[in-house]
């Protein structure tokens, strides 16, 4: 089966060679990787346009910053894999995690796979732990509103059947994206699993950008897309 990576990038010139080199690497003979870049400001793109486009299947230079939401969106619609994974552009998340990542799709058991930080015995970097009680925080209101029973539903480890990803309309810009695809995809009653996976989180001296009041923005999607909407 074939597997495209998206991978939404904004401003990450001190990791995208590297994290392009892993993911084609990873161990995965039939694979398309896809970079969408958000407008990028810090040479990112100037690297993408000179060397790495060569590197990878397609390229999609977006006209604005619109955040990663709209990224993926854009990604999505190139794809044609049989499955699509997210990767992001930092190295937080490890591309020799695609065969367990897959698996249950690949067998016909699954038709969405998140990787989940908070299970599995790989390593997980231990960072701040604020953002572990947000994170949970976050999980446990999806859940709470989905009904179903996920550890970790921000993770950047989604991976989707191309046809199903492919036919659910992306709303939301920037990290909103998280909880509007959990509940879309909670409601269209298809089979969902989660694999542990390892965590190599970053701090902010290190590039970290997500704050508190995207975790703000999250609580709001999660009650826009679950109790406002009907699908
Ligand atoms: N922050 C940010 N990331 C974007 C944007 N557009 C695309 N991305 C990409 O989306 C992915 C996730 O962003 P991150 O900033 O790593 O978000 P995160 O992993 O939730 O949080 P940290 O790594 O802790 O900052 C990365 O590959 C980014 O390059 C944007 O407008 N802002
Ligand atoms: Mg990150």
């Amino acid at each position: 089966m074939k597997l495209s990576i998206v991978i939404p990038i904004y401003n990450e010139l001190s990791t995208i060679e590297e994290i392009v080199s892993r993911v084609r690497e990873a161990p995965i003979e039939d694979k398309e990787i896809i970079l969408v870049d958000d407008f990028s400001t810090d040479g990112t793109r100037d690297l993408l346009e000179s060397k790495l486009k060569h590197q990878v299947d397609k390229i999609i230079l977006q006209d604005r910053n619109y955040g990663k939401g709209y990224a993926l969106k854009a990604g999505f619609e190139h794809a044609t894999g049989d499955i699509v994974i997210i990767q992001d552009a930092d190295l937080e998340y490890d591309p020799n995690q695609y065969p367990e990542m897959i698996r249950p799709i690949v067998e016909d058991k699954a038709d969405v796979v998140y990787g989940s930080r908070f299970m599995g015995a790989g390593p997980h970097r231990v960072v701040y732990y604020w953002h572990y009680v947000g994170n949970k925080l976050l999980t446990l209101l999806s859940n709470m509103c989905t009904n179903i029973n996920l550890t970790d539903m921000e993770t950047c480890y989604k991976a989707f059947r191309r046809d199903l990803i492919q036919s659910i309309n992306i709303e939301e810009p920037r990290f909103g994206f998280e909880p509007e695809i959990t509940a879309k995809v909670a409601k269209r009653k298809v089979r969902i699993y989660e694999i542990g996976i390892s965590y190599y989180g970053r701090t902010y001296n290190e590039g970290k950008k997500i704050g508190w009041k995207d975790g703000l923005k999250a609580i709001w999607c999660i009650l826009k897309y679950n109790l406002f909407r009907s699908r």
